[in-house]
C-alpha cells in the first residue's frame, strides 16, 4: 500500500472533474481502494474519494471508527442515491481537500445507495446519521461538488481565496 498526495484547493481543475464509473472490480480498482484507505488513515479522516488522490473514477472509502476502535473500512464503487429523507440534518463538516476550515452543512439526514462492493457484487444500503453525511460527502466529491458548495457565496468565495492566496505566497 502507498501513501497518496491529497490534492486541495485551489486545484479546482481536478476537485472540480466529474467521475467516471468503473467497469467493475479488478485488481487495479482493489489497489486504490487500499492507497485510498492507507492514504485515509494517516491524514486522517473518515472518508476518501479517488478524485482527491487526483483518479477521476467513482470509488470511495469510509470507516467511522474511532481512534483505537476495531477498523471498519466500507469500500464502494459507483455509488447512486436511490432515495433521500424528507429529513435533514446539520453537521459540522471539513473535507481533507480544504484543510483546517469547517463550517455547517444541511443535508437529508437519511439516504438509501447503491454500489458495488468490494467483491464486485451491487449492493444496498440504508444510511442515517454521519454515515449519511459522510456518504454524501463523497458522492458529491465524484461529481465535482465540494462541501463549500452548500454555504454561502460569501463564504465559499471567501475561502476559496484564501487557498489561491496561499498557493501565490509558496505556502502550499
Ligand atoms: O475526514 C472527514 N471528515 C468529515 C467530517 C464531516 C463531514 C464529512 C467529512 S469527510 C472528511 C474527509 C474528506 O474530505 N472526504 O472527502
Ligand atoms: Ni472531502
Amino acid at each position: 500500500m502507498s501513501l497518496i498526495p491529497i490534492v486541495t484547493l485551489p486545484d479546482e481543475k481536478t476537485l472540480r472533474e466529474v467521475s467516471k464509473p468503473v467497469a467493475g472490480i479488478d485488481s487495479h480498482v482493489k489497489k486504490l481502494w487500499d492507497d485510498m484507505l492507507e492514504t485515509m488513515y494517516h491524514a486522517p479522516g473518515i472518508g476518501l474519494a479517488a478524485i482527491q488522490l487526483g483518479v477521476a473514477q467513482r470509488l470511495l472509502v469510509i470507516d467511522l471508527a474511532k481512534d483505537g476502535e476495531a477498523k471498519t473500512p466500507i469500500f464502494v464503487a459507483n455509488p447512486e442515491i436511490i432515495k433521500t429523507s424528507e429529513a435533514r440534518s446539520d453537521y459540522e463538516e471539513g473535507c481533507l481537500s480544504i484543510p483546517e476550515f469547517y463550517e455547517m452543512v444541511t443535508r437529508p439526514a437519511e439516504v438509501w445507495i447503491r454500489y458495488l462492493n468490494r467483491q464486485g457484487e451491487p449492493t444496498e444500503t440504508h444510511a442515517t446519521g454521519l454515515m449519511a453525511t459522510c456518504l454524501q460527502h463523497e458522492i458529491d466529491h465524484l461529481n465535482g461538488v465540494l462541501f463549500i458548495d452548500h454555504i454561502s457565496r460569501l463564504k465559499r468565495e471567501r475561502v476559496i481565496k484564501k487557498f489561491q492566496k496561499a498557493q501565490k505566497l509558496g505556502k502550499l
